[in-house]
């Protein structure tokens, strides 16, 4: 029967792979689900989302990469406020965490974005205005399996990025994505993303850029959305705008971020991991190797 045969077909997909953020962790402890991440009204919560040029019975719970959904996944801002808000200080680590105990399990990079809420009442807010990216991670093992372990995200249940320090204080959206390309070669990205609401304190001045909106930031015809992980190694485009550099009149003097693959990672020799470490965990060039228990270096 051909109906049952494409539910089985879903059901040993979702039993391989699929995922979503749940919650976020804070000083180690993880937190009550939907208390400070926005919760999804999905139907399948694991369910990805897909552009709407994709065929029909790909797309999962009508949710769509160039539609609203793709800000803080479906529903979520019905939830928006009965979720909690919060505060971090700027230039400390946010963390969210996937539910069931998944791993991602798809190759393709990991993103945090943030947005601030009109009036700093981010639990009024849709995530209808400018987005800029504070963290992403692509390849962190240049030489290991492309399809699988070569991304920085395999394997783990958790993103973190560091609020920069000059992130001015205010209320946020802090949006967590993890995006699978293992079908990108046939235009068919999967985007899972949630949204932590923050109140930013002990902030600076500083004037996030570059931005983009959401839906429209994302397009089908972009590079990350036509991409193969098959057959080796290649060079990766970082879906989005490069990672804002901290600066505060929109990047003069910076260092200019690379808007490829690396970017916000470690330089050559650089740190990029060990105990204690809070930086990026990812190299611009070379991979990450284990020095010791407490340095990680980019050799
Ligand atoms: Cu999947």
């Amino acid at each position: 029967m051909k109906f049952s045969t494409i539910f089985l077909a879903a059901a040993a997909q979702v039993a391989s792979a699929h995922y979503f953020f749940e919650t976020n962790i804070v000083n180690g402890a993880t937190q009550t689900p939907g208390k400070y991440v926005r919760d999804t009204t999905r139907a399948t919560k694991y369910n990805p989302i897909k552009f709407s040029s994709n065929p029909a019975g790909d797309i999962r719970d009508g949710s769509y990469a160039d539609g609203p959904d793709i800000r803080c996944n479906q529903g979520a801002f019905s939830n928006a406020g009965r979720t909690e808000v919060l505060t971090v200080n700027a230039g400390s680590e946010v963390t969210a965490k996937l539910a069931y105990g998944a791993k991602m399990e798809h190759p393709g990079p990991g993103l945090v974005y943030m947005s601030r809420a009109p009036g700093d009442n981010v639990k009024a807010y849709d995530g209808s205005g400018d987005w800029f990216k504070i963290f992403e991670e692509g390849v962190c093992r240049q030489g290991a399996d492309f399809t699988r372990d070569a991304w920085c995200t395999w394997g783990r249940d958790t993103i973190t990025a560091k609020i920069p320090a000059n992130t001015p204080n205010g209320e946020y959206l802090v949006r967590f994505e993890h995006i699978g390309i293992h079908r990108s070669h046939v235009n068919q990205p999967e985007h899972y993303t949630s949204c932590l609401q923050v109140k930013v304190q002990n902030g600076g001045n500083g004037s996030p850029s570059p931005t983009f909106k959401l839906p429209g930031g994302y397009k089908d015809s972009d590079p990350y959305a036509n991409f193969s992980v098959y057959n080796g190694y290649k060079s990766f485009t970082m879906p989005g705008p490069a990672v804002w550099n901290g600066a505060s009149n929109g990047g003069g003097g910076g260092e200019p971020s690379n808007p490829g693959n690396g970017g916000g990672c470690s330089a050559m020799y650089g740190q990029c991991g060990g105990n204690g470490w809070g930086g990026a965990t990812c190299c611009s060039s070379g991979s990450c190797k284990v020095v010791n228990e407490w340095y990680h270096q980019c050799v």
